[in-house]
C-alpha cells in the first residue's frame, strides 16, 4: 500500500518564489510540489499550509494517527510555538522537520527550535531538497 506522507508549512512560506528569493529561492512551493509528486508518484503526497497556529495544529491531529510520516516546516512558530511541539508529542506519525534556510547560519533566534526534539531528524539549508530528502528518509 502506498505511504501517506504530509508536508506541512507554516506562516508565510505561501511567500515561496515571490519574495525573498536570495535566501528562500524562486520557486513557488506549488510548483516544486507538483514536480515532487511526479517523482515520488507511488507515495501518497498531501501538502497543507497555513498561516494560522491552530489550523497547523489542527492538522497534526488530524493525520497524525493515520499517516506513516509528518514533513513539518514550521516557519517562524518553529522558535515560538511549545503548542506545536505539543501536537507533535500528542500524535504517532513520525515527523521530520525542515527548514529551507540554515538557521544555524542566521540571527540567533532562529537557532532553537521548540520542534526538533519532538521530530526523528531535522534538516536545514539544503533548499527546497530538503523536503525530498525527507521524504526519503520514510521511504
Ligand atoms: O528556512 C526556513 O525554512 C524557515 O523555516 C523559514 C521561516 C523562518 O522564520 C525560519 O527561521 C526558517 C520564514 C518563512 C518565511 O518564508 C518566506 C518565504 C518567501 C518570502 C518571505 C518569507
Amino acid at each position: 500500500m502506498a505511504k501517506k506522507i504530509i508536508i506541512i508549512n507554516g506562516p508565510n512560506l505561501n511567500l515561496l518564489g515571490k519574495r525573498e528569493p536570495e535566501v528562500y529561492g524562486k520557486q513557488s512551493f506549488e510548483d516544486y510540489f507538483t514536480l515532487i509528486k511526479n517523482a515520488y508518484s507511488d507515495v501518497e503526497l498531501h501538502y497543507f499550509q497555513s498561516n494560522h497556529e491552530g489550523e497547523l495544529i489542527d492538522k497534526i491531529h488530524e493525520v497524525g494517527f493515520i499517516f506513516d510520516g509528518i514533513i513539518i516546516n514550521a516557519g517562524g512558530l518553529t522558535h515560538t510555538s511549545v503548542a506545536l511541539a505539543d501536537a507533535l508529542s500528542s500524535v504517532t506519525s513520525p515527523a521530520v522537520e525542515v527548514h529551507i534556510s540554515n538557521i544555524h547560519a542566521r540571527e540567533a533566534f532562529r537557532h532553537h527550535s521548540y520542534l526538533t526534539s519532538r521530530c526523528k531528524g531535522m534538516i536545514a539549508g539544503l533548499g527546497l531538497k530538503g523536503y525530498e530528502f525527507a521524504i526519503r528518509y520514510f521511504l
